[in-house]
């Protein structure tokens, strides 16, 4: 009984510091903290594919426990925060940052500050933070506003910052870039990923480097960052003082990490690219409806990035799914046409489903 309780256990996924300890920057005598992060699908989308004219691969990244990628990174944040000696973690957040810290912080016991813009976070996101029992502070600002502030008050109340500015947050998301390179047993030769604050593109191109140094790929992709038309600092090359789209969670106008975002672009061969709303809610409908992919519109976005981009025949390319369509129910419900309303009846039911 008891070994096979403990074999079973030693065959679960660990986690991402368990899986990739020896290329992380775990505190010395840290305990793990884990939700069971990472590990997540990598799909082969064929509809796409036939679309795009080469293999196209969606990293599901919003299978994680909080459903958005941000759990890699908090993990090892909220880990060595907690080695450190720190009582409580603060962030500021567009929504998926602020559940990840909820949740990371509750499983370790410490307390959660998280700073959200009043308006347009998606409601999934403020109900996981608020669940989770963070405490949750609603600004009349944007994101740029309250990362600004948290900086300023985790310094002033020695509160351990969680957002990508903290070293930690990158070499946890970094592993996503790991698990491509064993799923597909190389790098790809295109990504494509949606951009807001930046983290994420600079870690993963921190992460396909050390794969290729230490010879687990052979080669390195072009990597492709996309924003959103109302708020692309990065293609316009300035800041953007009121950002608008509806995805929210790359409503940022002031990325922190503009120049590793550059960095990755530019030395991979890839580009930062904006697209238009429409184009988010035509490759999020898309996603659902020929990939049965429920994702969020910021990670939609990578996808109505790849369309715009002309693809060899030959290439291996990722889309990052950043986050899950669940997040976002009210963005969903605005992109549909509603249910048709019959009466209980099967006849009605019938005439109302197109049936006869
Ligand atoms: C689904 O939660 O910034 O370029 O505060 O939630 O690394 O910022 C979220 C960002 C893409 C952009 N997709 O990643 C936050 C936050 C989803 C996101 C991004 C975010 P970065």
């Amino acid at each position: 009984m008891e070994s096979s309780a403990v074999r079973r256990e030693l065959r679960a996924w660990p986690g991402i510091i368990e899986a990739y300890r020896p290329y992380l920057p775990v505190e010395h005598g840290a305990t793990v903290v884990t939700l069971g992060e990472g590990g997540t699908p990598l799909r082969f989308a064929a509809r796409l594919s036939a679309r795009v004219g080469a293999s196209v691969f969606l990293k599901l990244e919003g299978m994680n426990p909080t459903g958005s990628f941000k759990d890699r990174g908090m993990a090892l944040a909220v880990t060595n925060a907690k080695a450190r000696g720190s009582r409580a973690v603060i962030c500021a957040s567009t929504g998926n940052t602020s559940a990840a810290a909820a949740a990371y912080a509750g499983i370790a016991g410490l307390d959660a500050i998280v700073v959200v813009p009043r308006d347009g976070v998606a409601r999934g996101k403020l109900a996981q933070a608020l669940l989770y029992g963070a405490k949750v502070v609603a600004i009349a600002g944007g994101f740029d506003d309250a990362l600004r502030a948290v900086r300023q008050l985790a310094s002033d109340f020695g509160l351990a910052l969680v957002n990508s500015v903290n070293p930690d947050r990158l070499e946890g998301q970094k592993t996503a870039a790991f698990e491509i390179v064993d799923q597909l047993g190389d790098a790809p030769t295109l990504q494509v990923m949606p951009v807001g604050n930046a983290g994420n593109i600079t870690a993963y191109w921190r992460g396909y480097r050390e794969a290729r140094d230490r010879a687990a790929a052979t080669r390195l992709p072009r990597l492709v960052g996309v924003q959103a038309e109302g708020a692309a600092p990065i293609v316009r090359g300035s800041v953007v003082e009121h950002p608008t789209t509806l995805a929210s969670a790359i409503r940022i106008g002031k990325p922190a990490s503009w120049e590793g975002a550059l960095a990755a672009t530019r030395d991979s061969g890839g580009t930062m690219l904006a697209v238009s709303d429409a184009e988010i809610l035509e490759a999020y409908r898309l996603l659902a409806q020929e990939e049965s992919v429920f994702c969020e519109p910021a990670s939609a976005a990578a996808v109505a990035g790849l369309l715009r981009l002309a693809v060899a025949p030959s290439e291996t390319v990722v889309c990052i799914l950043t986050g899950h369509g669940l997040k976002d129910p009210d963005t969903a419900l605005q992109a549909v046409d509603g249910p048709v309303p019959a009466s209980a009846d099967p006849q009605s039911i019938a005439r109302m489903a197109g049936l006869s």
